[in-house]
């Protein structure tokens, strides 16, 4: 059965999603056989209030602001005319897991009470942030690129919007208007969004609206009460398995999942079916890309049936690996302790 919610476009079907007020929450047993990439119909939705309805025809971007010599506007059309790149990234919201801190560590933090799944990685497909920052004369003063969003307004704090550095904002930002190879889709920013690899989900704006570029720091909502001082996303891991799943009778399994870090590249996942008392190494499958995750498995055979504790643990190049706990949050972000996920196994 299908459930659509008024704030959103897309079915978010109870198989595939658990509803969180205004966003849908990725099942991750619905990535259990699939590719490398997150299919659009199961990809989380997170919205501050709902999805815009924008015509793409009278639609334009414009960049302006004391941080370029020339303001300059660009049709749907005249952007998607422009040299393109390909990505695939993962959008990750800073308050992935943030349910764990209640649940696992018995210090519950406010917010959407997230699982694991409020990531997703798609092929994003659109123009570099850089190349229209250039083409408006982007200045060598300019210190923050603010990216704002035509969706209704937040509360009382305006629409949503929020300043990224020049700098990353010069790097590897992407300004897409194709999600796994179709336009991207209404719930996830049509017709444009920013995607900014590695960064907590807010900085990838949706239904991008205007790029303003300033000479000195600034200060909006969302950098200062909401998602301060987030930037990079921590490392993690996922079984693409139901929580408390109920496995088939009769092992032995393989058991999948998949890591990632916004610092880089996952080097290395150790999995426990003991509830931490011994570790071995995952095999990896399938490629890596730096900016995305690190698909896994191990094989298990039970030595009884009944409920088990799985962990995964991963570190990346960085050098980063996933603490036992992670030191509490006042808004519940930065998520990245070892996840025990319940399982049971029948009896044969
Ligand atoms: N304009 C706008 N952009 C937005 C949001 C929003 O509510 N409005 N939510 C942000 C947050 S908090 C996250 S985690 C990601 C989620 O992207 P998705 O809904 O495509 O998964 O979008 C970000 N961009
Ligand atoms: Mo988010």
């Amino acid at each position: 059965m299908t459930h659509t919610l008024v704030t959103m476009v897309k079915p978010v079907p109870r198989s595939l999603f658990v509803l969180r007020g205004v966003s849908a929450e990725m099942r991750w047993e619905g990535m259990a056989g699939q590719g490398y990439h997150t299919p659009t119909d199961r990809f989380f939705v997170r919205n501050h209030t709902r999805t815009p309805h924008i015509d793409a025809a009278t639609w334009r971007l414009r960049v302006h602001g004391e941080g370029v010599r020339q303001a300059a506007g660009w049709s749907y059309e005249q952007l998607r005319a422009m040299p393109s790149r390909t990505v695939d990234a993962a959008i990750e919201c800073a308050g992935n897991g943030r349910r764990f801190y209640g649940t696992q560590q018995g210090e519950p933090a406010p917010g959407t009470q997230w699982g694991l799944g409020a990531i997703g990685v798609a092929r994003w497909r659109g123009v570099p942030l850089r190349d229209l920052l250039r083409a408006s004369g982007i200045r060598r003063e300019a210190v923050d690129v603010l990216a704002r969003g035509l969706d209704a307004p937040f509360e009382d704090y305006g629409r949503v919007r929020r300043p990224l550095p020049a700098g990353k904002a010069m790097d590897d930002v992407l300004v897409a208007y194709e999600m796994n190879g179709e336009p991207l889709p209404p719930d996830h920013g049509f017709p444009v969004r920013l995607v900014v690899p590695g960064w907590a989900g807010i900085a990838s704006i949706k239904w991008l609206g205007d790029i303003q570029v300033f000479t000195r720091e600034i200060f909006t909502p969302w950098n200062t009460e909401f998602y301060r001082d987030v930037a990079e996303q921590p490392v993690k891991s996922a079984f693409e398995l139901a929580w408390d799943a109920t496995l088939p009778a009769g092992g032995p399994y393989v058991l999948r999942g998949r890591s990632w870090s916004g610092h880089g590249r996952i080097v290395r996942v150790e999995v426990s079916t003991d509830g931490g008392a011994t570790w071995r190494k995952a095999g990896h499958h399938g490629q890596h890309l730096v900016r995305a995750w690190l698909p896994w498995h191990v094989e298990w055979a039970p030595s009884r049936p009944g409920q088990h504790v799985l962990m995964a643990r991963a570190t990346d190049e960085t050098g980063a690996t996933q603490p036992a706990a992670t030191p509490w949050h006042p808004q519940g972000y930065g998520f990245d302790a070892v996840v025990r996920h319940p399982v049971r196994v029948p009896l044969g």
